[in-house]
């Protein structure tokens, strides 16, 4: 048996602090008021930890009214298992009161326990909320009875049989990447479409994927924790938060609207959004028909802001009335026309982070056949675009999201003033219908003209963000473009310098702390802001928004936990 210094479990406070989980109790105000697991449960599988007997969390960690039960029927505590379950339900933790923690060893989930591997008979029932999977395996080929298989066959039957389940029961799974960064995505279960592929803020295994078409944008979301398998545990707790707070709403209650908002409320200020250094592995970035960053996803787990989404309500499309700055639509219906929400965000207001994220499951069809089962795969193409709009019509293309291989889109965007947008959601014109949940959320505020950073003063800072973007195309606010004409120049000097606030230099060249001081600090022209002379030379970067920390490998074994 394993012992524990502490009679409670917990969860770090820094992880809660860095998925927003005290920003939600300010904003909501009563922490009485939010969910706290009752009504929800987990089925919490682990590959065996020290012994084959080990995969069992330690229930003297957890609130006594949780009901444990081994799935298995052959456990021993565990120390990862209970580890694991201190980000998940831990009594310091999101839902500390789930009804029921049940456990499996994962040979045997993988088995007769629950999956049917390989095996004529389908996967069992998904019976509880949400599923946690802590660990990954990559197989070897195989004789099993007589026939052969490839290590991808078996990956790829597992995967098969996952999506499947999920998209017949509607229930979240969530799975992690292993530790180590720029090592390929292991067979299962990150390579699976219709779950939740965790990983850490500071960088995994990357995507994309590597089996059952490989290519596809993974992982999906990243959470702060030492490593992926607590990070997984932590996702988990927030889908079964989200999942509690959606109780006794079926469209809010679907597992893919449950990724959605999981999805649509991550963040990026974690990661290096303006270059600020020369390493590209702190950087946040995706493509058109690559929705989501290889290493980390759609970005960084942020529970208030989910929470935010949700309570935000169900918003439709429609052609004669707009939807909210923040909100979701869960579509159920045959679409062939294209799917518009309009939105109308005000001219003054600066869009600070424009996140949309559009989700839905591969459709996964057995086909009886001896002696396995065969699998019919079927994924729509759905794709997401952003339009400027006069009215109810679109107009100029600003952002879209179109991958033909992946089932989430994500279009993502800051930087930039208000304006009249339309959210538009299309499916390929031979395409059959496919039920979605899309989630939006545009935040903005009003900004003080020069005011870069956003720090309530004009001053060396945001002089020193416009030297280090000089001459930049392409640029936003966040670079210093604050004439909103795509590049970083004199005229944005210009502004800066007229609404200047430093401390001893209240405008334009007056005492210590100047505008000129400023700019002969920064090695940028100094006097005429207006004369147009060349560019910097030394400029002082501004620090990195997030420093990567590389993890230590793990050895490769057949089966082994995510760490
Ligand atoms: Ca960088
Ligand atoms: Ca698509
Ligand atoms: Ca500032
Ligand atoms: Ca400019």
């Amino acid at each position: 048996m394993i012992g524990f210094s502490s009679a409670h479990g917990q969860i770090n406070p820094q992880v809660l602090t860095d998925m927003g989980y005290f920003d939600l109790i300010a904003r909501i105000g009563d922490p009485n008021l939010l969910p706290d697991g009752s009504g929800v449960d987990i089925m919490h599988v682990e590959a065996p930890n020290d012994a084959a007997s080990n995969y069992l969390p330690d229930p003297n960690n957890f609130d006594p009214n949780i009901t444990f039960l081994d799935g298995s029927g052959f456990g021993t505590m565990s120390g990862h298992a209970t580890v694991v379950g201190n980000h998940i339900y831990a009594p310091n933790g999101l839902v500390p009161l789930i009804d029921t923690v049940e456990s499996f060893e994962a040979n045997d989930w993988l088995g007769s326990g629950f999956l049917h591997t390989l095996n004529t008979t389908q996967p069992q029932t998904i019976d509880r909320t949400v599923t946690n999977h802590s660990w990954v395996a990559t197989f070897a080929d195989q004789t099993i009875g007589s026939t052969f298989y490839t290590g991808d066959e078996i990956g790829e039957d597992v995967l098969r049989r996952l999506d499947f389940a999920i998209d017949r029961d509607d229930k979240v799974v969530v799975a992690g990447v292993t530790n180590t960064p720029g090592q390929p995505i292991d067979h299962i279960f990150g390579n699976a479409y219709n779950i939740i592929t965790a990983t850490i803020s500071d960088g995994a295994q990357t995507g994309p994927t590597t089996l059952d078409l490989p290519g596809r944008s993974k992982p999906d979301l990243a959470a702060s924790a030492s490593n992926t398998s607590n990070a997984t545990g932590v996702i988990s707790g927030a889908a079964l938060f989200m999942q509690d707070l959606a109780q006794g709403d079926t469209d809010g209650q679907h597992a893919y609207s449950t990724k959605a908002f999981l999805m649509a409320g991550a963040t990026k200020t974690e990661f290096d959004l303006t270059n600020s250094t020369v390493d590209p592995n702190d950087d946040w970035t995706h493509t058109t028909t690559q929705p989501l960053d290889l290493q980390s996803g759609v970005g960084e787990l942020n529970i208030d802001k989910s929470h935010l989404i949700y309570t935000a309500g169900k918003q439709e499309a429609s052609s004669v009335s707009d939807v909210g700055l923040v909100g979701w639509d869960a579509y159920f219906a045959t679409f062939i026309a294209d799917n518009q929400y309009f939105i109308d965000v005000p001219t003054n207001e600066l869009i600070t982070d424009m996140s949309i994220v559009l989700v839905w499951n591969r459709e996964v069809t057995p086909v009886v056949n001896s002696p396995a089962l065969d699998w019919n795969v079927h994924l729509a193409n759905l794709d997401l675009e952003l339009y400027e709009a006069t009215g109810f019509t679109t107009t100029t293309l600003m952002e879209q999201s179109v991958s033909a291989v992946d089932n989430v889109e994500h279009i993502w965007r800051r930087g930039i003033m208000g304006r009249r947008m339309a959210i538009e959601v299309s499916i390929d014109p031979n395409d059959i219908l496919e039920e979605y949940t899309l989630a939006w959320r545009i935040e903005t505020v009003v900004p003080l003209a020069g005011d870069v950073n956003l720090d309530g003063v004009v001053d060396i800072a945001d002089l020193a963000v416009v030297g280090s973007h000089w001459n930049a195309t392409g640029a936003d606010w966040f670079w210093g473009d604050l004439n909103a004409d795509g590049v970083v120049d004199i005229a944005d000097m210009g502004i800066i310098g007229a609404n200047w606030t430093s401390p001893g230099g209240s405008s334009f060249s007056t005492g210590g702390g100047s505008f000129d001081e400023a700019l002969d600090d920064l090695g940028l022209p100094t006097g005429d802001a207006a004369n147009g002379a060349g560019g910097p030379t030394a400029i002082p970067a501004p620090p990195a928004a997030v420093s990567l920390t590389l993890l230590a490998a793990l050895g490769l074994t057949r089966r082994r936990r995510s760490h």
